[in-house]
């Protein structure tokens, strides 16, 4: 018989032990994407802050002036400065009143949770104490402090999310970088010294230096998906946990990063089944300019707001400092009225998701059972119409005042109520509606005109499965991610003129996915086709797949979906159309 004795029972607990601790240092499984993107699709709302040697010129050198409503911060590219006297310039660029604590609170008081403070912009100066280069703003301006530092410890402190801009390919200091042809000569760059000497080993000492980083958000893309997979992997080996946003990768080539980017100040006609964020500028530039004093009204940023998350998208204001960094009086008072609104009314945005419902008066967003139904414009008549709601409705009340229940009635399902008298919010006044269960919405049926042929477009498409709606920086949008017999797009359409129909799509597909089969079907009919490859990914054609027989006038579900698994996707879709048989008048 064994027995324990003192010696083995202390080995085993050292084993025990030793397992232990490696179990509690192995580093944490990489997150899902579902994981990294969670807190951005709850926060909704961040601030951009482009600060630089650019703010200092504050949109002028040597008396040239830089156009309002245009970029100052490429100051140094529309004037064509030369790397020598840029840097000079540099030199003396002190941004001495600029206070992390206090540009972080005023994103706190806005709303904001999350910062994104440029790193590096296009001209190539480091806003963070680079030991990869000297051109930065320790070492190179009489500042002799570390901005991302100090941001970083801020955000750590008031529980806000810290973000970071580079701009990875465009370089105007740099000899091999992209952007600068006027003081080096383009035939004689590589562009693969300057992101192995400068652009990889900064974003390295970034995302090494600085605790965790939220969000790393590249600019202008890059000019091959090897290059940009390569800046991606770098980001997933460093951080996994850190989101990286879509401009990674070129406009030309599909998404590399975790989110979509809108084009500057962008916003997509309908939602979006798929994560975006629109950048905005708070009056026309993203960097200073004393010239440039066409702020946006408080209702139109929360207006904006509203109407990005109710297509689900996020919202990142910039706001863009003098060259002594400090708080700019104009963009501080527009962000002291956002900040009036979200503290009364954030529960309209956070952890909600994009509305089925695209209303006329205003916006709409989603949490759980319930409706944020944004009034901007208080109609005349004081009624309130919500149109394609099919959910029962439960309750309806003002989000600031949750006793006062409104009475609703339904007219041809149309569910409408009183609006109540008094004042309201002359910048977006908020009613929930309380459904029995998660909101359900009629999908909308699309009519006939006499001879003009049906257009089925991602606007008024379900998409089910993995199927969605998306934004292609280069082509619009499209219907995309589908793999499998499951992911559909569907369409209703009432069809009151009988006979034959042409069935035309239109898509783009690289020719990889040439030949996967997908099925058209309306009612008991369906036509089978093949994809055929129109190039290149963003190149959208029409195919004509042939006729479909309507004998009985009335409404009609068409769907388009892969009729197999696969390993890609089977098609950007742009469109599905029908063209009506020609009537002969006599
Ligand atoms: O060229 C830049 C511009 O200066 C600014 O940084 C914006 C922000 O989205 N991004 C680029 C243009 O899209």
């Amino acid at each position: 018989m064994k027995t324990i004795t003192a010696r083995s029972t202390a080995a085993a607990v050292a084993v025990a032990l030793l397992l232990a601790s490696r179990l509690l240092s192995a580093p944490p499984a990489a997150p899902t994407p579902e994981e990294r993107i969670a807190w951005f699709r709850h926060d909704k709302f961040g601030m951009f802050i482009h600060l630089g040697p650019y703010s200092a010129l504050a949109g002028e050198w040597r008396g040239k002036q830089i156009p309002v409503g245009t970029e100052a911060e490429w100051i140094m590219q529309r004037f064509n400065i030369p790397v020598g006297e840029y840097r000079e310039m540099a030199r003396s660029f002190n941004p001495q009143k600029f206070n992390a604590a206090e540009w972080v609170a005023l994103a706190k008081s806005t709303g904001m949770k999350y910062v994104i403070l440029t790193t590096k912009h296009h001209d190539g100066f480091a806003m963070y104490h680079s030991h990869v280069s000297q051109y930065n703003i320790y070492d190179w301006s009489p500042f002799h402090r570390d901005p991302l530092e100090e941001l970083a410890e801020e955000c750590r402190k008031a529980g806000l999310r810290l973000g970071v801009y580079y701009s990875h390919r465009e370089d105007w200091d740099h000899p091999d970088g992209y952007g600068n042809n006027w003081d080096y000569d383009r035939d004689r760059k590589q562009f693969s010294r300057y992101l192995e000497e400068k652009s990889k080993p900064q974003v390295r000492e970034i995302l090494s230096g600085y605790g965790p980083i939220s969000v790393i958000w590249f600019d202008r893309g890059m000019d091959t998906p090897e290059h940009a997979a390569e800046f991606v992997d770098l980001v997933r080996k460093l951080q996994p946990q850190c989101l990286i946003n879509g401009r990674v990768g070129n406009y030309g080539q599909d998404l590399m990063g975790d989110y979509q980017n809108l084009g500057d100040n962008g916003m997509p006609p309908g939602g979006l089944d798929e994560y975006w964020e629109t950048p905005q500028t708070l009056n026309g530039t993203w960097g200073y300019s004393k010239f440039d004093q066409e702020w946006k009204t408080p209702a139109f940023v929360i207006q904006r707001l509203v109407e990005i998350v109710s297509k689900g998208g996020n919202y990142l204001l910039n706001i863009g400092p003098p060259g002594d960094g400090s708080l700019p009086e104009a963009s501080v008072a527009v962000l002291h009225a956002v900040g009036d609104w979200m503290q009364k009314n954030s529960d309209s945005i956070y952890g909600t998701s994009a509305c089925p419902i695209e209303p006329i008066w205003g916006g709409c967003t989603v949490k759980n059972d319930r409706l944020y139904l944004h009034v901007f414009h208080w109609p005349a008549d004081g009624v309130l119409r919500v149109s394609g709601l099919a959910s029962e409705v439960r309750a309806v009340y003002p989000l600031l005042a949750p006793d006062r229940r409104l009475t609703t009635r339904r007219d041809h399902g149309v569910t409408l109520f009183d609006l109540p008298r008094g004042p309201h919010d002359e910048n977006d006044t908020v009613f929930v509606l309380e459904t029995a269960g998660p909101p359900r919405v009629e999908p909308p049926v699309i009519t006939q005109g006499s001879d003009i042929p049906f257009e089925l477009d991602y606007m008024t498409a379900q998409t089910s499965g993995r199927a969605a709606k998306r934004f292609n920086r280069d082509g619009k949008f499209h219907i995309s991610k589908w793999m499998g017999p499951e992911d559909t797009a569907s369409w209703r359409l009432l069809v009151s003129q009988t006979g034959s129909y042409k069935v035309k799509v239109r898509y783009a597909a690289p020719t990889a996915w040439q030949g996967a089969s997908f099925r058209v079907s309306i009612g008991d009919q369906s036509l089978k086709a093949k994809v055929a490859a129109t190039g290149e990914w963003f190149v959208y054609k029409t195919f004509e797949l042939g006729d479909i027989h309507i004998d009985k006038a009335g409404q009609y579900t068409l769907t388009i979906h892969p009729e197999t698994e696969s390993n890609h996707y089977l098609m950007y879709l742009q469109s599905v159309s029908l063209e009506p048989p020609i009537i002969m008048v006599e």
